[in-house]
């Protein structure tokens, strides 16, 4: 299990020299990055070599994914390892501080919650032994770059991740498959990840494609005519790995994306065909003894059909292969807004790939004949998530509540036709990158109290508390202080603003979204900001309210709200009268590696989605993880959030599912308007010209007072939940002023926050879906 560091060390300096004939000290942070890069691969490599012959276990998991939000892979995979500490010791005493590998971008190969879950779940599978594989595609541009303008409007750039290499890949152009399209046809290249589990030698594999075209250039062409055209096919190959969809939340039916779809789907399935010939020879009908996938949402649904074409390409007959099929794969479903339900119409998808439509119509009409009601095409389109329920072992939601919804509301009749097949599985989160790499002096308070290594068994954090007592509190609010303080400088560094960390720091970071309310927080914002100036809130502890989002780049209304919230953060920032009380701050680029800072330094969580909306979410934990309190609904997990750590040591707010049901066909957002003068004031803001008002801000306006031809008035209830929210998160405020209280209330959510690990979640899968169970070599 151990590394040597000295080796890395000197293998780093050795690839330092004769790439780049630089020293240690010369090297740029990218040239030390790819060096230890490739040392630490030489380092894992007998390990790595060795987790994948282990001797084939009974049942292994694959994980198909369209997204993998991975972030920076340089420290945690040192931190997994067991040996960041020494590393940074010994490049120390080199005259090398490894911090500047912070300015190493992030593998940002997705787009939110789902891809950073993808993360957590191998990085948990690694670190419990289990075997699961990914598969993914390798984007060329991962999610884009955000800046804001001077007038606070997000600008998008590519985000060329590879530029400088990648050193954390190996490419593997021997299992290269092909994959045909009516058109041309596509080598996918495969592109292995290590997947470094933490406390173990264990290595899993996260198998990325990249598609190149079959000949790069036709050698035989020799006028200019050829040439040009054989470079065409070369484009429209790498075309389809070229970007991420940068959309979350909003479905597009776009031909690329169905491209993608399929050669992540073809691609895995065939490399997997091979694999298993390999061990079970040619007779496939065993396929599922040995295979479980699990389909992340509806992107890699594409590989239903194509597991029954490629089996019956092998003689299977329709049946059957249908049957092996259902026995192999199982969905989770990561979203109730039915604008983000995969639906694809059936001559795009013929005209992409005739034969995957051909099954899929078949299999439409199976069910119609053996199940009448339900369908997989409606109207010539095909619903992708009927698919993934009918031809599965298993579906499953992300939180308790979400999965309720499903089995009640998004899925009804086909709960009812196969209630055994629905399941719940609430999210985890890592607590390696959450909590020991991100925050490793809270780490070591907590390690100092309950001993041994509970990053491996995070239920044991309930052990804290019988000893919260008044020290702790104080040890606890101090650790907090100095995140804040690290947090100030890392802003002050990108974003040119400075705070105080003696104020408050209120935090919203996750994808920019209508449902997700950053338009409430702002607002609640902009009345604090009034009543502070015409002197009618006295009893505020000072506070900085901090966001962190990116938009869809066509997502018109969010992007107005950015504009609007940085506008709002421009004028309060630049008011004498309110700033020793309130800043407002949104952070440029919110990723992976911001998320490490900011997390560890928030004390208030917002979690603010109106009930029933938000399926899960994974930020709330990573929050809860570090000590803030949440300022939220009961939505999503929040709801179990609350429940582990009681409703005493959090805000919540707002209607239930119940309440907004209720509340739905007589809600009228203008009589709120009319009767709340102080909300009325905020609102307004968007319109008055208080702050710079455009079009698209009026454009919110409308939509919140009066609604469109598509939507009814404010159709997430930021009216409906206002004055229960702004009172949850004033309460807040003032509690924070008794710092013990507050403290406490802190360390009870640590305390619970056990559940949380996605080491829980992944043995859940791991026994309640994919029947594997660990393996070591
Ligand atoms: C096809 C376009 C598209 C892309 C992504 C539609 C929908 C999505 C995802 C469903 C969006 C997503 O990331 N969902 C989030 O998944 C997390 C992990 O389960 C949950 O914690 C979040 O609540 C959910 O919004």
């Amino acid at each position: 299990m151990s590394y040597n560091c000295l080796n890395i060390l000197k293998w780093t300096e050795a690839q330092l020299k004769y790439q780049h004939d630089v020293s240690l000290k010369q090297a740029t942070p990218q040239e030390l990055h790819e060096a230890l890069g490739t040392a630490v691969m030489m380092a894992i490599s007998d390990n790595w070599n060795k987790s994948r012959k282990t001797r084939m276990p009974e049942r292994k998991a694959y994980y198909f994914s369209a997204e993998y939000l991975i972030g920076r892979l340089v420290y945690s995979n040192l931190y997994n390892l067991g040996i960041l500490d020494e590393m940074k010791e010994l490049f120390a005493q080199q005259g090398v501080d490894l911090a500047c590998l912070e300015e190493i971008e992030d593998d940002a190969l997705g787009n939110g919650g789902l891809g950073r879950l993808s993360a957590c779940f191998l990085d948990s599978a690694a670190s419990c032994n289990l075997p699961l594989s990914g598969y993914g595609l390798r984007y060329r541009f991962g999610l884009f770059k955000q800046t804001f303008d001077s007038n606070g409007s997000q600008v998008e750039a590519a985000d060329d991740w590879t530029k400088f290499g990648d050193p954390w890949s190996y490419r593997r152009y021997n299992h290269t498959v092909k994959v045909h399209f009516p058109d041309h046809t596509v080598l996918a290249v495969p592109y292995d990840v290590p997947v470094i589990g933490y406390g173990t030698n264990n290595i899993n594999t996260l198998r990325l494609w990249q598609c190149e075209a079959e000949s790069e250039l036709d050698f035989n062409a020799f006028n200019n005519q050829d040439y040009l055209r054989a470079l065409d096919q070369k484009n429209k190959a790498e075309d389809i790995t070229r970007v991420l969809y940068p959309n979350d939340s909003t479905w597009e039916g776009k031909r690329l994306r169905i491209k993608q779809q399929y050669v992540l789907s073809s691609a895995s399935l065939q490399d997997m065909l091979r694999v298993y010939k390999l061990a079970h020879g040619d007779d496939l009908s065993h396929f599922a003894d040995y295979y479980a996938i699990q389909l992340n949402d509806t992107h890699p649904a594409m590989s239903i059909p194509e597991l029954i074409r490629l089996l019956m390409a092998e003689g299977m007959d329709f049946e059957q292969a249908f049957s092996v099929a259902q026995k192999t794969f199982s969905y989770t479903n990561h979203t109730v807004m039915g604008e983000a339900l995969e639906k694809w119409p059936l001559d795009l998808l013929r005209s992409v790939v005739p034969e995957i439509s051909d099954i899929i119509c078949r299999i439409d009409e199976k069910i119609r004949r053996e199940h009448p009601g339900l369908f997989i095409i409606q109207n010539d389109i095909a619903h992708m998530a009927n698919l993934s329920i009918y031809v599965g072992s298993y579906i499953n939601g992300v939180a308790e509540i979400h999965s309720q919804i499903l089995k009640d509301d998004v899925f009804r009749d086909w709960y009812k036709e196969f209630p055994d097949r629905f399941q719940n599985k609430t999210n985890g989160i890592t607590p390696r990158r959450w909590l020991g790499l991100c925050n490793p002096e809270l780490t070591q308070l907590i390690s100092d109290k309950i001993g041994g290594d509970f990053l491996k068994d995070l239920g044991r954090l309930s052990e804290l508390k019988p000893m919260i007592d008044d020290e702790l509190v104080n040890q606890f609010n101090a650790v907090k202080h100095q995140k804040k303080e690290q947090l100030c400088k890392v802003i002050a560094q990108h974003e040119g603003i400075q705070l105080n960390p003696d104020f408050i720091f209120d935090v919203q970071v996750k994808r920019l979204h209508e449902y997700k309310r950053q338009l409430l927080n702002a607002l609640s914002i902009v009345d604090i900001y009034f009543r502070l100036k015409d002197g009618s809130l006295t009893d505020f502890h000072p506070t900085v309210y901090l966001f962190g989002a990116k938009s869809a780049p066509g997502y018109i209304r969010a992007k107005a709200i950015i504009r609007y919230i940085n506008r709002i953060a421009k004028m309060i920032n630049n008011d004498p009268d309110v700033n020793d009380k309130l800043k407002v701050v949104f952070v440029q680029n919110y990723n992976c590696s911001y998320a490490e800072h900011i997390i560890p330094a928030a004390d208030i969580s917002e979690q603010i989605s109106p009930a029933g909306t938000e399926a899960s979410g994974t930020g709330n934990m990573k929050l809860m993880l570090n000590g803030a309190v949440t300022l939220g609904t009961m939505d999503g997990a929040n709801v179990e959030i609350v429940k582990e750590a009681g409703m005493e040591n959090n805000y919540i707010f707002g209607a239930t599912v119940e309440q907004i049901n209720a509340a739905k066909s007589s809600y009228y957002a203008r009589g709120i308007y009319d009767t709340n003068p102080r909300l009325h004031r905020a609102i307004d803001t968007l319109v008055d010209g208080t702050v710079p008002c455009d079009n698209d801000q009026i454009e919110l306006y409308h939509a919140l007072l009066d609604g469109t031809s598509w939507h009814m008035a404010d159709h997430y209830y930021l009216l409906l939940d206002y004055e229960s929210y702004l009172q949850a998160k004033l309460r807040a405020n003032r509690d924070y002023a008794d710092r013990q209280a507050f403290g406490r209330k802190c360390l009870e959510n640590i305390a619970s926050a056990g559940k949380f690990s996605s080491d829980r979640t992944i043995h859940q899968y791991a026994e309640e879906i994919w029947h594997i169970k660990p393996t070591q070599y």
